[in-house]
């Protein structure tokens, strides 16, 4: 599931293109972003403590199609509601980002949406791809895919933002792969279409 990229913005991403990507993991407090970020970078589960300021990894990931590793630079930053202003800080020069919600918390949906929303809003985040990640759907109560995107309003996030919704358990890894590919081509795309842009002009 996802949108296509539409008009390209005019903010280039602050890293050149054969840097590793800055990847920003995002969501509320125990949607799983530490357990995503762990499972990418040692390929194994690790327990986790809450996230008091911000974890990193730069990480090289093999990729299937034309590109075959890419490096991601992830900053997994924590996600209680008092750490949620600093996120901004890390989003500024991000190539991409990635939001990870907890498919079995539907109580917490709709605040979920609201921080999803206020910080693909803010300008230097425009047309920025997002992978929303909806995580934990190894267990009975996870909600359905479809239903996750209507309770985060995807939708509605406008057509700057290109984003793509996967389910996944970070606890095992599954689907943590195939959406840093589609995160990888998100990005990709966008830098293409704002070099051709820039060559218009
Ligand atoms: P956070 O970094 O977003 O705050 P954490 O979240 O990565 O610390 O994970 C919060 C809790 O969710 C952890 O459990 C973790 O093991 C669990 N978790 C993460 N991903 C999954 C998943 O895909 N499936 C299931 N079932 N659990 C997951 P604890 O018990 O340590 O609080
Ligand atoms: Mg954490």
């Amino acid at each position: 599931m996802g949108n296509g990229l539409s008009e390209p913005h005019a903010i280039f991403p602050c890293l050149p293109s054969f840097q590793a990507l800055h990847i920003v993991i995002l969501g509320l407090d125990c949607a799983g972003k530490t357990t995503v970020l762990y499972r990418l970078r040692f390929n194994e589960f690790v327990n986790t403590v809450p996230t008091k300021g911000f974890n990193t990894e730069k990480i090289k990931v093999t990729l299937g199609g034309k590109v075959r590793t890419a490096a991601f630079h992830f900053w997994d930053v924590g996600g209680q509601e008092k750490l949620r202003p600093l996120w901004r800080s890390y989003t500024r020069c991000a190539d991409g980002l990635v939001f990870v919600v907890d498919s079995v918390d539907a109580e917490r949906m709709e605040e979920a949406k609201t921080e999803l929303h206020k910080i693909t809003r803010l300008q230097e985040n425009q047309g920025v791809p997002v992978l929303v990640v909806a995580n934990k759907q190894d267990l009975r109560s996870a909600l359905p895919l479809g239903e996750v995107e209507q309770m985060l309003a995807l939708n509605e996030l406008g057509s700057h933002t290109p984003w793509h919704l996967q389910p996944a358990c970070a606890i095992i890894g599954e689907g943590l792969q195939e959406g840093l590919e589609r995160l990888h081509s998100m990005i990709n795309k966008r830098r293409k279409m704002m070099r051709q842009q820039k060559r218009k002009r």
